[in-house]
């Protein structure tokens, strides 16, 4: 088997202009893998830390490129690449905390996503391909739901909209039936928009940023515009709440617009939200920490998935938790939530021996990598979501789910 030769990363800029690293892994055959890490802007507090210069979430990358540079390089060197629970531990081992403060769960996802590419290359397997060697998958799914972010708000626009996404999911079984029905329905809607309010700009994840505060107009709107499509039947909504980015810990109220609500009220607006609208999932629908709420929420609608994002970051042992006291029904996987391959992966294995749902996702500060295309393929996830069409960082996404589709 071949072995690392060397580690290093360079500066790169994310998909909102902030700073992030891209790692590169070569063996001694040289073969290269490269992973381009992305970054969240709306970040759950139970996230691995994100080493930044100045601790700020805008801030530069150099000391995390100098830890890959030098002393993960020097620790990993003459590793076998595909020994990669090995070099996780390692890397866990290095870092020494229980949220990765030393080294950065920016540095260790980077390495550790792509010591797995550059391995996948030494045994010539596409990516996904080798990540199945890697886990024993359960999941029956042959093709995931596709989540198209059309609507931005929360942190991902400058607007008054609470609420973060308003998503298409298409109900069908084709990677390219999904990407055609979702450009159709977005084109339509900006149609619509723009008629409504002129030119709206877009949010970080490529959708329309609304100028309103209505949090059940978007649901309208996109209902327009599936309806001028004729693909109702064909069609179903889910929510990105990000309910910790309106909540406020110390009245224990979310403020949406210029009203504040009572966790009892916003329940109410997501049952009749349901009652209303085709709704598949909505996710992080209470503040991050209220284990309960989550509960009440996915007792009083158990045909509506409840997803945890904020909620369970990735982590074992938060969805632990999540299965015995929030008894969710789905969650996001973010590799750069939890920080090494290994850790993603027992996330998924231990989510789906528990029957819950698995979405794989992009994060607002997007590069060109495409790994969570090959997670979703490779472990047969329920979904992933990678925005709206168009920006290029989040359809590179979509064009390789739909080139490796089984
Ligand atoms: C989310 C993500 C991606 P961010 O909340 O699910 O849509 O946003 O990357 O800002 O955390
Ligand atoms: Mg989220």
């Amino acid at each position: 088997m071949s072995k690392i030769k060397s580690i290093s990363a360079e500066i790169i800029n994310d998909s909102r202009n902030i700073p992030t690293l891209s790692v590169s892994v070569i063996d001694d055959l040289g073969n290269i893998g490269i992973c381009m890490v992305p970054s969240g802007a709306s970040t759950g507090k139970y996230e691995a830390f994100e080493l930044r210069d100045d601790g700020t979430s805008k801030g530069g990358v150099t000391k995390a490129q100098e830890i890959i540079n030098t002393k993960i390089n020097d620790a990993l060197l003459g590793m076998d690449v595909d020994n990669q629970r090995e070099i996780d531990n390692l890397l866990l081992k290095l870092d020494g905390t229980s949220n990765k403060t030393n080294l950065g769960g920016n540095s260790m996802i980077g390495v550790s996503i792509a010591v797995a590419k550059s391995a996948s290359k030494s045994v010539g397997k596409e990516f996904y391909e080798y990540l199945e060697t890697l886990a024993e998958v359960t999941s029956s799914i042959t093709c995931p739901k596709l989540y198209f972010n059309l609507i931005n708000g929360g942190k991902h626009a400058n607007t008054q909209l609470a609420f973060q996404e308003y998503h298409l999911v298409p109900q069908v079984e084709s990677v390219k039936e999904s990407l055609d029905i979702a450009q159709k329905v977005q084109d339509a809607l900006g149609n619509i928009i723009s008629e409504k309010y002129g030119d709206v700009a877009r949010g970080d994840e490529g959708g329309y940023a609304v100028p309103t505060e209505n949090i059940r107009e978007p649901l309208e709107l996109l209902s327009q515009a599936v309806k001028i499509c004729g693909v109702e039947d064909k069609v179903m909504f889910a929510l990105d709440v990000a309910a910790s980015s309106f909540y406020d810990e110390s009245t224990e109220l979310y403020k949406i617009g210029n009203e504040e609500h009572t966790k009892e009220e916003l329940r109410d607006t997501y049952i009749s939200f349901a009652e209303s609208f085709p709704i598949i999932s909505i996710e992080d629908p209470f503040f991050e920490e209220d284990f309960e709420a989550f509960r009440d929420l996915q007792l009083a609608i158990p045909e509506v998935t409840i997803v945890g994002d904020d909620l369970t970051v990735t982590n074992v042992e938060r969805l632990k938790r999540a299965v015995s006291i929030a008894r969710i029904k789905g969650m996001i996987i973010k590799p750069n939530q939890i920080g090494t391959l290994s850790e993603t992966i027992d996330t998924i294995t231990f989510a789906q021996k528990n029957n819950i749902k698995c979405i794989v996702s992009h994060r607002s500060g997007e590069t060109l990598d495409d790994m969570i295309a090959d997670i979703t393929i490779a472990f047969k996830t329920f979904g992933m979501k990678s925005g709206a069409r168009g920006p290029k960082e989040r359809e590179v996404k979509y064009q390789r789910l739909s080139a490796i589709q089984k």
